[in-house]
């Protein structure tokens, strides 16, 4: 908004008040074009008053999150054009590591692994996650669990910017594959260390095969932390095309299925020595792991989504709250344009 200052006044009276009003009008349209948005997705809801994003990441049928995410796209259509232009730059202005520069994840699969654990970046960040584990132990605490996972450091705390897990997550060596799948910079929404608890089976846990419900495609980065084999656990998935069964039912909503709800011989499992990179496409790709085993596995997991996932605000003004995204406790004090985006920081106003 134009300030008029008690000087200017005399001086230029007519200018600074049609400066004033073009703001207001421009304030009024685009009032009337949020009212205008709001009454599109409302009509796209009948059964729901708002968009009820909470509703939709647990109980939203595919159809439901299929008409989100379009609508999403359309809404943040300025966001994810700069999105495209930066990744773009990224991929084109970095060095990229011979290990993934030529990765691509496919649509039709929606997972690819490769073995990263020569690379010093993987080294770095899995010493850290082998310290990290290490200590917690000793510190004798008991860790955060859900079912099968038990959740041994997170974003920020104790993986803070200097530390080899932050340098790796925001490393060409995993963007650049991501960019490609996205067809744009992401946003980093967490990474953590996970330690399976895989000497009991949970029915209701990420043990069974399930999608994960934050967007209609998202991508997760697994790295292995121990040798993972056949009794350790193993992360599985199963491709995006024999997944979309279910991925394109618009009835289904989100539940574990047995492994039998797919085509037999369909469920991939990722073996690898630690250092091995599993990237998945968990919301359109069925995934389970930490079955029930005899060794132990750590992993570490780091999540990038698009802007269209279902914890971020859909306009300003959104009345479901914002989730806050685990990686706005990481304190970077030296972001650059593309870690900026990563992190997505609110802008200060
Ligand atoms: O324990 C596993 O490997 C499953 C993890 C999982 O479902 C997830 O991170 O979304
Ligand atoms: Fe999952």
């Amino acid at each position: 908004m134009a300030v008029v200052k008690q000087d200017d006044r005399s001086a230029d009276a007519g200018e600074a008040t049609r400066e004033y009003e073009a703001e207001l009008a421009a304030l009024r349209s685009d009032r009337n074009r949020w009212r205008g948005e709001a009454q599109n997705l409302a009509e796209q809801f009948q059964n729901t008053p708002t968009i009820d994003r909470s509703y939709l990441l647990t109980k939203g049928t595919m159809r439901q999150r299929q008409t989100y995410h379009m609508l999403a796209r359309e809404l943040k259509a300025a966001e994810i054009e700069r999105r495209r232009e930066l990744g773009q730059k990224y991929l084109a202005e970095q060095a990229l590591a011979p290990e993934t520069s030529k990765l691509v994840v496919l649509q039709k699969d929606g997972f690819a692994s490769v073995d990263l654990s020569r690379h010093p970046l993987v080294q770095a960040a899995v010493k850290e996650c082998r310290d990290t584990y290490q200590e917690a132990i000793d510190s004798g605490k008991e860790l955060l669990s859900k079912d099968s996972l038990e959740f041994v450091g997170d974003a920020g705390w104790p993986f803070i910017a200097s530390g080899g897990v932050y340098k790796l997550a925001t490393s060409p060596l995993l963007l650049a594959p991501v960019i490609r799948y996205f067809g744009m910079m992401p946003i980093m929404t967490g990474f953590g260390l996970l330690s399976a608890r895989n000497e009991e089976f949970y029915p209701h846990s990420s043990q069974r095969l399930h999608f994960d419900p934050e967007d209609r495609t998202q991508l997760k980065v697994f790295i292995y932390v121990t040798d993972v084999d056949e009794t350790s656990g193993p992360f599985m998935a199963v491709p995006a095309e024999d997944s979309a069964v279910l991925y394109n039912n618009p009835d289904f909503r989100l539940a574990r299925q047995d492994d039998s709800a797919v085509r037999e011989g369909s469920i991939r499992t990722f073996t690898g020595k630690a250092g091995t990179a599993i990237f998945c496409d968990t919301c359109r790709c069925l995934h389970a792991g930490a079955r029930p085993g005899d060794k132990k596995r750590l992993m570490l997991s780091i999540e990038y989504n698009m802007p269209t996932h279902l914890n971020s605000k859909l306009w300003e003004g959104d009345p479901t709250p914002e989730r806050r995204s685990r990686t706005l406790k990481v304190r970077d004090y030296n972001l650059n344009e593309y870690t900026e985006a990563l992190l997505a920081h609110p802008k200060p106003v």
